[in-house]
């Protein structure tokens, strides 16, 4: 059941990427006014600032094409952390990325936090990408492209840097608008069990029957869901501000009701905004997208008559 107070959280991180901007993410959506569209709604909203890690001394690796590695750790111990003393069922947290490395770090606190409440983990993971390299594969070597395979506990992080505290399990994880997916993650998401919508599964039969079997899951298993949003989930002709777009991405309208049948779910316990690259925009309608988005995900309705008691 989706609570009144929900607590913004900052991680301006770009680590994850060669390119940078992602940093600006949190302020940018600060800017586009996203705790009054959600005080609006009725919610309280708290904003606890903006949580960093100190630069590390880079760690080596075999692959010498990743970088930052010292400093994705290190994030993720910071996210572990802060999961642990700060965070209560009495918010519901919506963190402000950053590139998609945070989500390394917040889903295995979630994880944690739902373990001790005898509840499942459940994420829906919006992204063109799978985000489903390992430290062994990746080519580009941006870590962004690795958490998946990080909450999920891949051996490829033994001995390198701290793995998870809790794992999520694969066939928890629904994965919608996907449409870029690198040769080294095709053989093995497949055997995993994550339960992936493509852009072809989408133009086919659309976002709201797949979602509603995932919901039903979540439902059924009394689970606690988390919903982390890629930008670049979006077609790129309505959300420039990504340093990876991908065309053929969620429109405008299948991203809302995304979100509307996520809010009537009642289930959605925590949000990550991810890849929002504000130095890409366009006059910041990237950014003021997401907040609309973020909105209809808490109750927003384009008629009021339509809104339920939240
Ligand atoms: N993201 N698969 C590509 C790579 O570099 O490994 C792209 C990853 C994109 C990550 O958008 O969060
Ligand atoms: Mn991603
Ligand atoms: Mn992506
Ligand atoms: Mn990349």
């Amino acid at each position: 059941m989706m609570e009144k107070s929900i607590l913004l959280i900052g991680v301006p991180a770009d680590q994850g990427s060669r390119r940078a901007g992602c940093l600006m993410g949190p302020d940018s959506l600060r800017t586009a006014n996203i705790a009054r569209r959600l005080s609006r709604l009725g919610y309280e909203v708290l904003d606890d600032g903006n949580i960093t890690a100190a630069p590390a001394d880079e760690i080596l690796h075999t692959n010498p094409n990743i970088h930052h590695l010292a400093d994705y750790a290190a994030l993720i111990h910071k996210l572990d952390q802060y999961c642990a003393t700060t965070l209560t069922n009495n918010h519901i947290p919506v963190f402000m990325g950053g590139d998609h490395c945070i989500a390394a770090g917040i889903l295995p606190a979630l994880a944690r936090t739902s373990e001790n409440t005898g509840q499942e983990q459940f994420v829906l993971w919006l992204d063109a990408h799978t985000d489903f390299q390992t430290l062994e594969s990746t080519d580009t070597g941006n870590l962004h492209g690795t958490p998946v395979t990080y909450i999920i506990g891949d051996p490829s992080f033994d001995g390198v840097i701290p793995g998870p505290s809790t794992t999520i399990k694969p066939e928890n994880i629904c994965m919608m608008g996907i449409r870029s997916v690198d040769p080294a993650e095709q053989a093995r998401i497949a055997r995993t069990g994550i339960d992936i919508h493509d852009m072809r599964a989408i133009d086919e039969f659309g976002v709201a029957a797949p979602l509603r079997r995932f919901i039903d899951r979540v439902r059924r298993a009394n689970g606690r869901l988390h919903v982390s949003l890629d930008v670049d989930f979006l077609d790129p002709d309505i959300a420039p501000a990504v340093g990876t777009t991908v065309s053929g991405g969620v429109s405008h309208r299948e991203a809302h009701l995304i979100m509307e049948i996520l809010y009537d779910s009642g289930l959605v316990t925590s949000l990550d905004i991810a890849e929002l690259n504000p130095f890409l925009d366009v006059h910041g309608k990237t950014s003021e997208l997401i907040v609309d988005l973020v909105a209809s995900l808490f109750g927003q309705r384009v008629l009021d008559t339509q809104r339920r008691s939240i």
